[in-house]
């Protein structure tokens, strides 16, 4: 390892790239905890992440902020000062916590701003990733790390006529940062998925008009959002040794306990308030009540009806109610939204609820959307129409492993990896929540450090081992996309067309990309992989391939 940051910036040990959650935790373990010079490459101006760019009206957290944070593994100063204002913080104050860890970490001085990496090659003589920016710049490093999110390639869909608009539109996910002011227009939202929903009661209260635009109704939960309290904040952080230790045994990262239990197994009465008491909490805890939800039909659809009946009982318009209702996907089959208000925003005399399965948008005109039912004449247009997923922005990094291979070409069938970690013919290159592993299936900043951890303790490893270059052995990735492959059929989950299985973009690989095993499964066979030397990766020396 090196004794010093490197000054040239032209021969490092780790480059990162992104600056979000994961660039920022894996720059201070690689920094401050092994002392390797590392450098991170940032697109935006700032550190932040997918909290710099969705700034839309709306956004927030859809997992509770408390433990949607850095945990005891960062810093036990920063968690008893830091306190949330809200169960669910806005993106404003998100962006603020994450730019506060990065003052009191200092590590801006090792990231470079408004970089962007358009090509990442390895180098097999040199042993080496040399990383191309779009400013010319070449930078050369032993190990690349992506820490670059996966919702971060925004999904802009290609309407005949996209581009004759002539007011303005923005997509949510690059979001101008003056905001926008709506008053007085009318506005046409695409898209109901969770940003959607976050930004449409918003935009409601503004604008003169909205016209919403909805492919696929989602079985949207109850936020249940508040301010936190003196009280709240102090039982939290007096529970934090056990908050945590939960969010890293439990299946999706969250300190909830799943009932032990089937949804058919008890009488209908009692199910019904075991979903009501959920319910009233607010959040993902619907999830929890039963243990069979995500894996029988049946279980499924009693959950699925619950939420139904919960649209039917606040959308005063029965023909509105029954346009929300999903019934072409079981509940949690596409990421459930969390919403404060959503539903109650279809009661408001200036919001139209459009739907574009059983009417089409054909183009968009200058002037609006033209559907198969007539025009919709609008001033804005807001796309919030999502992202490619998972490997949209690893891809657009142009990243080429061994003999000039592009990782796009090498997935071209569906990712392939070990661990969902990293790839074979890739050497030395870690990708922080790959797909294949738990990431958005789970509460992200818990696997995030996981994976930081784990690539930390691995970068350790190799330099008391004298080893120079990891790469997974092509038995082990055939392993785990089989093992992957094996936990995504016993579940619901390949049944809607989700972003999670890649169907919201047209030609994309449709495989579950996530991985769907479980947060503390996941956690126990990397460590186990470590514990026996990184079993599974041939580890070699750069003078000799000899396994060390
Ligand atoms: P999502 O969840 O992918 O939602 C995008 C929405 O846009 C969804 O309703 C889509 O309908 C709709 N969409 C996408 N393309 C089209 C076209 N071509 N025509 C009509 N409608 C379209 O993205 P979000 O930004 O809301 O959320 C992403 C994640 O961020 C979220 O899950 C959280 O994890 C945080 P569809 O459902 O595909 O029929």
């Amino acid at each position: 390892m090196s004794d010093a940051v490197s000054t040239d910036r032209s021969d490092l040990d780790a480059l990162v790239i992104g600056a979000g959650f994961s660039g920022l935790y894996m720059l201070h373990r690689l920094r401050d905890s092994l002392g390797l010079s590392a450098l991170v490459l940032e697109a935006a101006d700032d550190v932040g992440g997918t909290w710099y760019w969705n700034r839309y009206p709306g956004a927030r957290c859809d997992s509770e902020s408390y433990f949607y944070s850095f945990s005891d593994r960062l810093s036990t100063d920063l968690l008893e000062e830091w306190t949330w204002s809200e169960r669910f913080a806005t993106q404003p104050e998100i962006l603020r916590y994450l730019q506060t860890v990065a003052e009191r970490f200092d590590l801006r001085r090792d990231i470079r701003f408004g970089t962007t990496v358009t090509s990442a090659s390895w180098d097999d003589d040199a042993g080496r990733w040399t990383v191309g920016t779009a400013g010319g710049e070449r930078i050369t490093a032993r190990f690349l790390i992506t820490a670059v999110g996966c919702l971060s390639t925004t999904n802009l869909p290609d309407f005949p006529g996209r581009d004759s608009f002539q007011g303005a539109w923005y997509h949510t996910g690059l979001w101008p940062h003056e905001g926008v002011d709506f008053t007085g227009q009318r506005v046409a939202v695409i898209g109901t998925g969770a940003t959607g929903v976050q930004l449409i009661p918003e935009v409601a209260q503004e604008a003169a008009h909205v016209t919403v635009f909805q492919r696929t109704p989602n079985y949207d939960i109850a936020g249940g959002n508040h301010p936190v309290t003196e009280d709240f904040d102090r039982k939290i952080k007096d529970d934090y040794p056990r908050i945590w230790a939960r969010t890293r045994e439990t299946a999706f990262g969250f300190p909830y306990d799943v009932a032990e239990r089937t949804a058919l197994s008890v009488p209908d009465d009692e199910r019904q308030v075991i979903f009501e008491e959920a319910w009233a909490q607010g959040g993902f805890r619907l999830g929890t009540t039963f243990n069979d939800l995500l894996l029988d039909e049946d279980a499924n659809e009693t959950a699925a009806e619950f939420l139904r009946n919960k649209i039917r009982e606040r959308v005063h318009d029965p023909e509105i109610a029954e346009m929300l209702a999903p019934k072409d996907h079981p509940f949690f089959t596409k990421r459930p939204p969390l919403e404060n208000g959503y539903y109650e925003t279809y009661n408001r005399e200036n919001v139209t609820l459009v739907d574009v399965r059983r009417s089409p948008i054909e183009a968009i005109t200058p002037t609006g959307v033209r559907t198969a039912d007539g025009e919709y004449e609008v001033d804005s247009i807001v796309y919030a129409t999502g992202f490619d997923a998972m490997t949209g922005t690893l891809y657009k990094l142009g990243i080429t492993g061994r003999g000039g291979l592009s990782l796009a070409d090498k997935w071209a069938q569906g990712p392939r990896t070990y661990l969902g970690i990293a790839t074979h013919d890739f050497p030395n290159l870690f990708i922080i929540t790959g797909p294949q592993s738990p990431s958005v299936l789970s509460n992200m900043p818990v696997s995030i450090e996981q994976h930081v951890d784990w690539i930390a303790d691995c970068l350790r490893h190799l330099h008391e081992q004298g080893v120079e270059r990891i790469e997974p052995t092509v038995e082990a990735e055939d392993g785990w996309v089989a093992h992957h492959d094996e936990v995504t059929g016993m579940t619901l989950l390949p049944r809607a067309d989700s972003w999670w299985v890649g169907a919201n973009i047209p030609g994309k690989h449709r495989s579950l990309y996530p991985y769907v095993g479980g947060v503390g499964v996941y956690r126990g066979i990397c460590d186990d992989v470590a514990a026996k030397g990184y079993e599974g990766f041939a580890l070699s020396r750069a003078e000799a391939t000899a396994p060390a």
